[in-house]
């Protein structure tokens, strides 16, 4: 069994492209939770939901989250009422959170309604959030506290942050599934997700950190960074706010003591030699995904 530690569109990409070497039935994707938000009454799920829609083939690959052929009407109608417009929410994307919140309050776990989408969909592999129990992230910034999709959607992660708060995560559990997953895997990919905001609060679950530390020889992580720069999203502004500092060192930073090797992309090859006279493995390939000969070599460096 692989496991790969997702966030959202990275973990996403990255599970596509492990598919090419590696059967459907060993792959298995430990989702974050931690920017799941309730929102006109309705549970949303971004990053269970970027990962299926993505690996279903029904995801709108411009935004990276949502759902292709999409329509507004129901979001046109709302803010007209003078509801909340600032999070965007398509008429299709609109049936899953409906789908969810209503198994979810006839008493269904995250884990069952997920597993249910996954099938309805016809999604290849299997996705777990990490906990069925609430875990929010919140962030302390500049301009006050903050709720995970509101620092990032509503001001565009555009403030400064000084803090990250996984609120719930000291009480949450991992699920059963995700416990056997981490014990069984041959292998724990974390994916080139945000450090800080994706994989730091699905770590922060109870008990998770420790289990992945247990498997360090066998855990390599994909660096979201090129160049210093993370492709999408603020990973590398969030790893110097929060006292990181900059490049792959950074992002190993944020993985002490978890990393049995890190994977950095090609046109870094010269941060690797200060990497390993700190003792990291560091594999150095094409990380930037989308052409069928670089996904080739990441996977196999992902899986050697
Ligand atoms: N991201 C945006 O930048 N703007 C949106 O309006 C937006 C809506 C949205 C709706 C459902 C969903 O599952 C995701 C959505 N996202 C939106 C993406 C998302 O919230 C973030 O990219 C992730 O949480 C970060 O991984």
């Amino acid at each position: 069994m692989i496991v790969v530690l997702s966030g959202g569109v990275g973990a996403a990409r990255l599970l596509r492209v492990l598919r090419r070497m590696a059967p459907d039935e060993e792959i298995v994707a430990v989702v974050n939770v931690g920017d799941d938000l309730v929102l006109h009454g309705l549970t949303i799920c971004p990053d269970l939901d970027t990962i299926a829609y993505t690996l279903a083939g029904l995801s709108n690959e411009e935004t990276g989250w949502g759902r292709r052929d999409e329509s507004w009407r129901v979001m046109e109608e709302l803010t007209s009422l003078g509801g909340a417009s600032w999070f965007g929410l398509g008429d299709r994307d609109l049936a899953t959170h409906l789908y969810r919140s209503q198994r979810l309050a006839e008493g269904a776990t995250k884990t069952v309604v997920t597993a249910e989408l996954v099938e309805r969909w016809g999604v290849p592999v299997r996705l777990l959030p990490v906990s069925d129990d609430p875990v929010r992230t919140r962030f302390s910034t500049a301009i006050g506290p903050l709720s995970f999709q509101e620092y990032f959607v509503r001001h565009h992660h555009d403030v400064t942050v000084s803090a990250v708060d996984v609120e719930g995560a000291d009480l949450a559990h991992p699920t059963p599934d995700v416990v056997r997953a981490l014990h069984e895997a041959r292998r724990v990919v974390i994916a080139p997700s945000n450090p800080v905001i994706s994989i730091g609060p699905l770590l922060a679950v109870r008990g998770v950190h420790e289990l992945v530390a247990a498997r360090r020889a066998d855990v390599v992580a994909v660096s979201p960074l090129i160049g210093g720069r993370a492709l999408k999203g603020p990973a590398d502004r969030l790893l110097r706010e929060l006292g990181f500092g900059g490049g792959h060192a950074a992002v190993a930073g944020a993985y002490e003591g978890l990393l049995g090797r890190l994977v950095i992309d090609e046109s870094d090859a010269a941060e690797a030699p200060a990497l390993r006279a700190q003792g990291l493995d560091v594999t150095v390939c094409p990380t930037l995904m989308g052409d069928p000969d670089r996904d080739a070599r990441l996977a196999a460096a992902v899986l050697e």
